[in-house]
C-alpha cells in the first residue's frame, strides 16, 4: 500500500510538509487547489507550483482530495454542462503533473456534519462527535446561528462565504429524490470517465458521512448496496471508490472488511479511521486502534492485506491530542499514531505474521 497524508496548503494548514515527511512509511500527500471554488478550472500553472512544492519536500502528488462538484451537477441544472466542462479540463491539467487519482463525494450542500468539533474525552484529548438528537431537532437556520456565532465550529461546506446561500441551496433540493441524485451522478459520471480513460486518472467517490439522509436532503453513498450500484453506473475501473472506514463505520450494517473484499478492483483510495457507535446513533471519533472504537482496524488493515492492496490510503480524521492547534480532525499527531498503527499491522503480515 502507498501511505499518504491528507495537507491543506502551506497557508491552510498547521501540518506541514516538513511533518509528513517524518512520518515513518509515508510517501505522499493528498492535496487540493482550496482557494479554488467547485466548479472552477485548475490551471495547470497553479498545479505544477503545488505539486513541485510537494515534490522538494520529497513527497508525491498523486492524489488530489477533493476536486469538489458543483451543485447544479448534483441538482441536474442547465448549467451543469459548463461545470462539467471545466471538471474535465481540471482532470486533463492534473493528469499533466502526473495526478493518478481524485477523490470527490457527491454529497448535496453539506460535507460531512458534526455537532461538536472539540468533545472532551476526558484525558484531556478531544474529537469530533456527532449527537443525533441535535441534528434531528435542529433546523439549517439554527445550525448556521450557531456556526455564526462560534466561528471556530466551521465544518466544509459551512464557510463563512457560503453560509448565506446555504438556505438558498437547500430549498433547491426540495424536489430532488434520491433517484434524481443517482441520475444526475451518472449523467456527471458518463461524461468524466472516458477523459479519465484517456488520461489515466481513476475517480474515487467518498461515501456520505454520516451515511444517511441530513436535513431532509438526499444522501446516496452510504453503503454496500450503494456501492455496488456506484460501480455499475459506468463499468470502468476508472470510476472507482474512496473506501472510509470512518464515514461508512458509523453506521453499524456496514462491514467494511466485507466490502474491501467485494470492491478490491474498485478501492483507489483508503481512507482508515476508527468510530465508536452509540445505540441512540450518536458516535464519537477515536484512535485507530481497534479496542477504542467500534470498527475492528485490525480486521480493516487485514483485509487490504488479503486482497493485495497496493493503491493509496492514509488516516482519516484524529483526535486533537497533546494541546495541538489544528484544523478540526487533521492535527499530525493522531493521525501519524495511526499511521504508525497501521504499518505495525502491515508489516506483520509482511512477515508472515497471523492475527489469529
Ligand atoms: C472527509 C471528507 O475524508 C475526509 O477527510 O471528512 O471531508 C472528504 O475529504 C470529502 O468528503 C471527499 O470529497
Ligand atoms: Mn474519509
Amino acid at each position: 500500500m502507498n501511505m499518504i497524508f491528507r495537507w491543506y496548503g502551506e497557508d491552510n494548514d498547521s501540518v506541514l510538509l516538513n511533518d509528513i515527511n517524518q512520518i515513518p512509511g509515508t510517501g505522499g500527500a493528498a492535496w487540493a487547489l482550496h482557494e479554488k471554488q467547485p466548479g472552477e478550472i485548475w490551471e495547470k500553472e497553479k498545479i505544477e507550483q503545488t505539486v513541485d512544492l510537494i515534490h522538494s519536500h520529497g513527497l508525491h502528488a498523486e492524489v488530489v482530495e477533493s476536486v469538489n462538484v458543483h451543485e447544479d451537477i448534483k441538482l441536474g441544472l442547465p448549467s451543469r454542462e459548463t461545470y462539467i466542462d471545466n471538471y474535465v479540463e481540471t482532470i486533463r491539467n492534473l493528469a499533466a503533473s502526473g495526478v493518478k487519482v481524485i477523490c470527490y463525494n457527491f454529497m448535496p450542500v453539506f460535507d460531512w456534519i458534526r455537532t461538536d468539533l472539540h468533545k472532551e474525552l476526558g484525558d484531556g484529548s478531544t474529537a469530533l462527535f456527532y449527537e443525533n438528537s441535535q441534528i434531528e431537532n435542529i433546523t439549517p437556520e439554527e445550525l448556521i446561528q450557531k456556526i455564526t456565532e462560534n466561528p471556530e465550529f466551521t465544518m466544509p461546506g459551512w464557510e463563512p462565504g457560503r453560509l448565506e446561500h446555504i438556505q438558498g441551496l437547500i430549498d433547491q433540493y426540495k424536489d430532488i429524490t434520491a433517484e434524481d441524485l443517482w441520475g444526475n451522478l451518472q449523467y456527471f459520471l458518463e461524461r468524466v470517465i472516458p477523459v479519465c480513460k484517456e488520461c489515466d486518472v481513476r475517480m474515487a467517490i467518498h461515501p456520505d458521512d454520516p451515511p444517511w439522509s441530513v436535513f431532509g436532503l438526499p444522501r446516496i453513498i452510504t453503503g454496500r448496496n450503494d456501492l455496488k450500484r456506484l460501480t455499475a453506473l459506468v463499468e470502468s475501473g476508472y470510476n472507482g471508490i474512496t473506501l472510509c472506514s470512518g464515514a461508512l463505520g458509523a453506521h453499524p450494517d456496514n462491514d467494511i472488511p466485507a466490502m474491501i473484499h467485494e470492491f478490491h478492483d474498485r478501492i483507489h483510495f483508503a481512507h482508515v479511521r476508527n468510530v465508536r457507535r452509540f445505540h441512540n446513533g450518536d458516535f464519537i471519533e477515536t484512535s485507530h486502534r481497534a479496542g477504542d472504537g467500534s470498527v475492528d482496524i485490525v480486521e480493516v488493515i487485514q483485509a487490504y492485506h488479503d486482497i493485495g492492496y497496493t493503491g493509496y490510503i492514509r488516516p482519516d480524521h484524529g483526535r486533537h491530542l497533546w494541546g495541538e492547534n489544528c484544523r478540526p480532525g487533521y492535527g499530525l499527531y493522531d493521525r501519524a499514531l495511526g499511521i504508525m498503527y497501521m504499518l505495525g499491522i502491515w508489516d506483520h503480515l509482511e512477515k508472515g505474521g497471523t492475527l489469529k
